[in-house]
């Protein structure tokens, strides 16, 4: 890993030419300079694919270039010319591809031939397909469904993730954890008890109608820029954009959209946020308290002068629950405390909230920022209070966007990846298929780590991810894994992930979404829902990477037949020859969402699934909206006032990766070139502890469970970053996350508050 950092401020805006000079470099660096650009003018098209990256709103006119920087990176990782050479394997042994880096690993390739581990020679060997499978169901079949976990990273189709949720469960357990376990989790246990409903009631369409945007936990430049589009339409509007990030994000203060050629010949550049509010992490529920309470002493004093109510009464009164307990809390929460908490001054919060009520519909949206804390489905609660207490769910412009990570994390829960069999509805299964659906409820992320490092899990089958990079503890999840008796992966690249095996261990190489996927039928296309509950379609046109590829839906049927007794109702040969028939049985198994599903799919080409809380139907126990009272301020684990040597380490994406894959070494919007060991302090926090710019550092998490967590090799990098915070990338840090620390109620692992001292080092 390099460890040159260079550090000065970028001045630019999100968008712009850096962005376009950024594409270029990443399509070259894959060989795809010429053709690579013809493939993006598909992406987010009707007739093209789905964009492999983040799950923003398709718009339905879409705009000549529907793509952005970081999409277009992601299709230029997947569409690469670089293949994994047959001899790679035979040259490198296990042991020694663990000292690459995440970076090295990827930019191998693409992975082209099915492979077993070979323990004598450490070493991955290629294999048949169909010898793959019979290993794995005999591996299976010998195991106890319960002590096995399916993991599936957000990514795979709706008929893909069907048929491994399904698989799932005719083969004995609900252990279905996937990557929203670390992401929006903390939304999906939320939001239900808030409104009713686990996803975000926003369309696009409200944008255009909104007139009042609060943004809390996002970093919309990097990880959903599409986004920045109806952010700029809305900004010319004069629609306030009110923003609280610990980070002062370039996608929040300014961009210039690298579609247009006027802004881009004339450097113009939109002003995004009109108040930016450098919140402390985990700061968010006590500035929002201070929003609720400005709001109430707004709203008393309006009364009081005969003038308009800044709280909708008759909405409270008429659909929601909970308010009277809520407004006394935040009558009662003392100004000091809440500054002390956010680490906002009572006037910036009360003039943000006169700005709010002022406006007639307004969005909330929000990120990693809220979900990965200690409190975060309280988090969540709290945005929505704020919202409820101006009726600003289910009307035009106005409502909850949680901002969804990977392109069909959301879709995936819609068709049963999940380990709650509550929201499953397994008697439908039970009849289509004719089995015993398992109901104990099963293991999601946190818990299938802890079962791997106590022993209980016997096997981990993945579908897409890195799952081993991605999870908290990696010290005692890389030494727990061997000891698994079965491991599978079905991936499109090497991953770190796949550097640690159980005895008996495979590697399966999948087509991906861009590319052609031909099977007895024709060519297929596949669906996914993305972040605003649109279902649509997206269709691979580019040569698969090698001929021996194989897609998921063909992978998990092969191994669900290797596994499960022959059942004449389930036609794996006929789903696999034609997906069309998956969406048929995902049709029969949900038919409010997805009735005539392929039908509707041809038709309109996209269509959003219902959703009550937009109408204002409450699928909640009481039938209402519901106010959350938050837990007193100190019973926050967060926010650790005391020990004035331990900082919350806020971890990050850079510009330049996907999650655990890294691009490249440059975050370009945060002035870091060359190297991601940097640690992001600031000036004081870095003076306090006698630090000058560019002193080597290491980080230990600072917690008593008598565990040693360490990362050493950090460059101190003065950064506007709150007094009390940190930042440094994911994964990187992860080793310094304890596996308990996570959110109370949703197990997200709590990345965005860990408790660390920095440990000075020589050289
Ligand atoms: N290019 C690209 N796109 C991506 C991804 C990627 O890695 N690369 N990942 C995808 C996935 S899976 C996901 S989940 C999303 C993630 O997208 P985001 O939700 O944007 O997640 P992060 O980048 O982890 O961090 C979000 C922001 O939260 C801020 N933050 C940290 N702590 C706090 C806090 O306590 N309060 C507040 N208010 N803010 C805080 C950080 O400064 C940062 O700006 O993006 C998706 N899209
Ligand atoms: N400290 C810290 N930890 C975090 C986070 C954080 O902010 N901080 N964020 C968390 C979040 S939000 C998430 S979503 C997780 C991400 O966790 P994961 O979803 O498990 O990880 P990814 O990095 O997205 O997975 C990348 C791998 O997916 C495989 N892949 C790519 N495309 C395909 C495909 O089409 N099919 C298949 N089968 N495989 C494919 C490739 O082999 C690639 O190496 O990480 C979490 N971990
Ligand atoms: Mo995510």
């Amino acid at each position: 890993m390099t460890d040159k950092a260079r550090i000065a401020p970028y001045s630019g805006p999100a968008g712009g030419w850096g962005s376009l000079r950024s594409v270029e470099e990443r399509l070259l660096e894959e060989h795809r300079l010429a053709s690579g650009n013809a493939v993006l003018l598909r992406q987010n098209k009707p007739a093209g694919y789905s964009c492999v990256s983040c799950s923003w709103a398709k718009p339905a006119e879409p705009r000549a270039f529907e793509y952005c920087e970081n999409g277009a990176k992601a299709t230029a990782w997947e569409i690469t010319r670089k293949r994994v050479p047959r001899a790679f394997f035979a040259g490198h042994t296990i042991a020694a591809l663990r000292g690459w880096t995440d970076q090295a690993l990827e930019a191998e390739g693409r992975l082209l031939q099915p492979m077993r581990l070979d323990h004598a020679a450490d070493r991955w060997v290629p294999v048949q397909w169909e010898e793959a499978f019979r290993e794995i169901g005999r591996e299976l079949r010998a195991l106890d469904p319960r002590s096995t976990v399916f993991y599936a990273s957000g990514r795979a189709s709706l008929e893909a993730s069907y048929m491994w949720g399904l698989f799932a469960r005719l083969y004995g357990h609900n252990n279905l954890p996937d990557s929203s376990n670390m992401c929006h989790e903390s939304t999906s246990v939320g939001l239900p008890e808030a409104i009713g409903a686990p996803v975000g009631t926003i369309t696009l369409e409200d944008f255009a109608r909104t007139d009042c945007i609060l943004a809390f936990g996002q970093n919309v430049g990097s990880n959903s820029p599409r986004m920045l589009h109806p952010l700029q339409e809305a900004a010319r509007r004069g629609v306030p954009i009110l923003t609280f990030n610990p980070l002062r994000e370039r996608g929040w203060e300014r961009f210039t959209n690298p579609q247009s050629p006027r802004e881009m010949l004339t450097g113009a550049e939109t002003r995004i946020a009109s108040r930016y509010h450098q919140v402390r992490a985990g700061g968010d529920s006590a500035a929002i308290l201070g929003l609720c309470k400005a709001l109430l002493e707004g709203d008393a004093a309006a009364r009081a002068a005969g003038r308009p109510a800044w709280i909708d009464h008759g909405f409270v009164a008429e659909h929601t629950e909970g308010f009277e307990a809520f407004a006394a809390a935040a009558r009662a929460a003392p100004w000091p405390e809440l500054e002390a908490r956010s680490g906002l001054a009572r006037a910036a919060l009360a003039e943000t909230a006169a700005i709010y009520a002022r406006s007639r519909a307004a969005i909330g949206l929000y990120g990693m920022g809220l979900t990965q804390h200690r409190k975060g489905v309280e988090n969540v609660r709290m945005l929505v209070n704020l919202l409820l207490l101006r009726g600003n769910v289910g009307k035009p412009g106005a409502g909850v966007l949680p901002v969804r990570g990977h392109s069909n994390v959301q879709g995936q829960r819609t068709v049963g990846i999940t380990e709650k069999p509550a929201l499953v509805p397994l008697d439908r299964l039970a009849a289509q298929y004719g089995f015993a659906p398992p109901r104990e409820t099963g293991m999601n992320t946190v818990e299938a780590c802890e079962g791997i490092i106590a022993g209980r899990v016997r096997a981990f089958l993945g579908l897409g991810g890195n799952f081993l990079r991605a999870v908290p503890e990696t010290a005692a999840m890389e030494a727990a894994w061997p000891r698994l008796r079965l491991t599978v992966q079905v991936a499109t690249k090497l991953n770190r992930g796949h550097l640690f095996n159980g005895e008996v261990a495979f590697l399966l190489p999948c087509l991906g979404r861009i590319e052609r996927d031909e099977q007895a039928s024709g060519p297929q296309f596949v669906t996914c829902e993305d972040t605003m509950t649109k279902i649509h379609p997206s269709h691979g046109r580019v040569a698969p990477a090698g001929p021996r590829l194989r897609s998921e839906p063909a992978i998990i049927a092969g191994i669900a037949k290797a596994t499960l007794p022959p059942n004449p109702r389930l036609p794996w040969d006929e789903w696999v020859g034609d997906y069309a028939r998956v969406r048929d049985a995902i049709a029969a198994t949900y038919p409010e969402a997805f009735h005539d599903f392929n039908a509707r799919i041809a038709r309109e080409r996209g269509f959003h699934r219902p959703l009550p809380a937009r109408q204002r139907v409450w699928k909640t126990q009481s039938g209402k909206a519901g106010f959350l009272t938050p837990p007193a301020l100190d019973e926050d684990p967060d926010i650790d006032l005391r020990p004035p040597e331990v900082l919350q380490l806020i971890t990050l994406r850079s510009n330049d990766q996907f999650n655990t894959t890294i691009y490249g070494y440059d975050d370009r919007f945060r002035g870091v070139r060359g190297s991601r060991m940097v640690l992001l302090l600031h000036r004081e926090d870095a003076a306090r502890r006698g630090l000058a710019e560019g002193a080597l550092v290491a980080l230990e998490t600072a917690v008593e469970d008598g565990i040693r967590r360490r990362v050493e090799g950090f460059r101190v990098t003065a950064y506007d970053i709150p007094p009390g915070c940190c930042a440094a990338y994911y994964p990187e840090c992860n080793p310094l996350i304890p596996l308990w620390h996570h959110a109370e109620r949703s197990k997200v692992p709590a990345a965005k508050s860990v408790p660390v001292r920095i440990r000075p080092m020589p050289g």
